[in-house]
């Protein structure tokens, strides 16, 4: 370990020796943590990343003047989409993906490194359960589906398949996750399967360049944001990990989305059939400022302009259809070859370029003392996962249901969308429209039939009602009919168990059968 003195002489060649400055009156283990935590920085790069979140914000505010020339949308031929196709189409693009999966080709990567500030809990948002009839977490439910989308190819293919799961954490992530999963035994994956590994970290930097001290002994850390994967792939020699595993392709996720299909076979088999070495999921926006990026193309290249980048003009304009001309909503559901995931961290890394968000930092003052800022006072530089697309050879873009992949949980129940209980009722209200499909019939505590469709509501309902209608999970279903992953992955299966039948709700489907709750 680096003597104090070492770590002030790195500190000064990058301007930042205030961090040291209460390190004389710590204890020695408070000194030896603040030491540790120091060491790692390299003295340039800490220089220079404290003079970019300095000089970006020194900048005019908000998107460039020029974004809405530059932007077009996609055009149509790099657009897969599931209800526009037919079949049959489907079929292949399936097929293809199940058949990748069972070569041992394909590989699950969750983006788990964030802090989930807005959901506002202390813990990894993928331990966070949203309050099923199974109680099951999100970690859970999608290592159900690893499992499942296992057994699907291997039966289709006669093989014995495996998927493995790389999830990347952060300092604040990787122990708590790790602790989960071993307490849960792995979720019954193969522990050998699953490969944790971790981002690294940035301080934060106050508008003057200079990196802030949240406490005496520490330095305000906060992950370098999702698109840390690349440098992370690099130091965790994960791709050579999965060239140890025959693995090629790589379909990267964010934790929040309850309906997220892991190695979805359709979209894995439609980015192979295009020969994409990139592909992003997408659904049609709800509402002009969803808080969802818009894939498109900035000066003609493939991009994503995040929602916190657009201009509410830009985000707004309508085609002669009257749909919004940014449709491409970014779900965080990405495919990667493994090649192209070897020239971003080898050649394009640097190339990205990081984004700045102002925050409100706490912070120790000149006289050592705590400060909880009332405005925001520092600056924090991430980079995102989707900023490679732009050096993809052939980017995809593959358009899904809403209702069938996405609701995020963001935030908590206190606010009024992309909380928990729309994650819980979206994923509620497809397991309803699942079961109706294979032929269950639901009937209340009285014995009257629950209604066989779900609302469906007009445009002019929507409009007048608000956006948030047009959300997963806006209304509780009809009936509670949880089905666990491990029997359906994509609402397939199920009529062995339900068709014909009358159940009361709430009920279980799960590996060992239906479970009325009420009997
Ligand atoms: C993300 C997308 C946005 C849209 C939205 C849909 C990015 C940059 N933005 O926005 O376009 O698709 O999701 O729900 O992808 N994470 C890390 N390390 C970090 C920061 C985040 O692993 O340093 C993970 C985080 O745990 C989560 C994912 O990245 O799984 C998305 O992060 P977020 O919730 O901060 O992104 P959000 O909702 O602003």
């Amino acid at each position: 370990m680096a003597s104090e003195q070492d770590v002030r002489a790195r500190l000064q060649r990058a301007g930042q020796e205030h961090l040291l400055r209460f390190c004389a009156e710590l204890a020695p283990g408070p000194r030896a943590a603040l030491l540790a935590e120091l060491e790692p920085l390299e003295p340039e790069a800490l220089r220079e990343h404290c003079q970019r979140a300095a000089a970006a914000c020194a900048g005019p505010p908000g998107p460039p003047p020029d974004l809405a020339e530059r932007l077009q949308p996609l055009p149509p031929e790099r657009v897969g989409s599931v209800s526009r196709s037919d079949p049959e189409t489907r079929r292949l693009w399936e097929e293809e993906g199940f058949h990748q999966i069972a070569l041992n080709k394909v590989a699950v990567l969750l983006l788990a490194g964030g802090q989930g500030t807005r959901l506002g809990v202390t813990y990894p948002k993928g331990m966070y359960q949203v309050g099923l009839p199974s109680q099951k977490t999100l970690y859970q439910l999608q290592a159900e589906r690893i499992r499942r989308v296992e057994q699907l190819a291997g039966e289709r293919h006669g093989t014995h398949c495996t998927v493995p799961w790389y999830i990347m954490t952060s300092e604040f992530t990787l122990g708590p996750t790790a602790t989960f999963f071993k307490e849960h035994d792995f979720f019954h994956l193969d522990p050998d399967n699953v490969v944790m590994f971790e981002q690294r970290m940035l301080p934060a930097v106050a508008f003057d360049g200079r990196a802030i001290l949240e406490r005496k002994d520490k330095v305000a850390m906060a992950p370098d944001g999702n698109g840390g994967l690349y440098c992370a792939l690099a130091d965790h020699q994960i791709l050579e990990d999965m060239g140890r595993r025959g693995v090629e392709f790589v379909h990267v996720y964010c934790v929040d989305n309850i309906l997220a299909r892991l190695a979805d076979p359709a979209f894995i088999g439609f980015c192979v059939l295009q020969g994409a070495d990139c592909g992003a999921k997408v659904v049609e926006k709800a509402y002009p400022e969803e808080p969802v990026g818009v894939v498109c193309q900035v000066d003609g290249v493939p991009q994503v302009v995040e929602y916190s980048e657009i201009s509410p003009e830009v985000a707004s304009l309508r085609g002669p259809d009257g749909v919004l001309l940014y449709n491409a909503g970014n779900i965080c559901n990405h495919f990667f070859t493994r090649s192209f995931l070897q020239v971003v961290t080898r050649e394009f890394e640097p190339l990205l370029k990081p984004h700045v968000a102002v925050k409100k930092v706490p912070y120790v003052d000149e006289e050592g003392n705590l400060v909880k800022p009332l405005k925001p006072n520092g600056i924090k530089m991430e980079k995102f996962v989707f900023d490679v697309f732009q050096f993809a050879e052939n980017f995809v873009a593959f358009e899904v249901p809403r209702e069938e992949e996405f609701a995020p949980l963001k935030n908590a129940d206190s606010a009024d969308r992309d909380n928990p209980t729309m994650a819980r009722r979206a994923l509620l209200t497809q397991h309803y429209r699942w079961a109706r499909q294979a032929g269950a019939c639901f009937v209340d505590a009285c014995g009257a039939r629950l209604p066989e469709l779900l609302r469906v509501h007009t445009p002019e309902q929507i409009l007048t009602s608000g956006p948030a209608l047009s959300l997963s999970g806006s209304e509780e279903p009809p009936a509670v009919c949880e089905i666990s992953p491990l029997v359906s992955y994509s609402g397939e299966g199920l009529e062995v168990y339900l068709q014909g039948r009358e159940f009361q709700s709430p009920l279980i489907l799960d590996e060992n059968g239906v479970r009325e709750l009420q009997s």
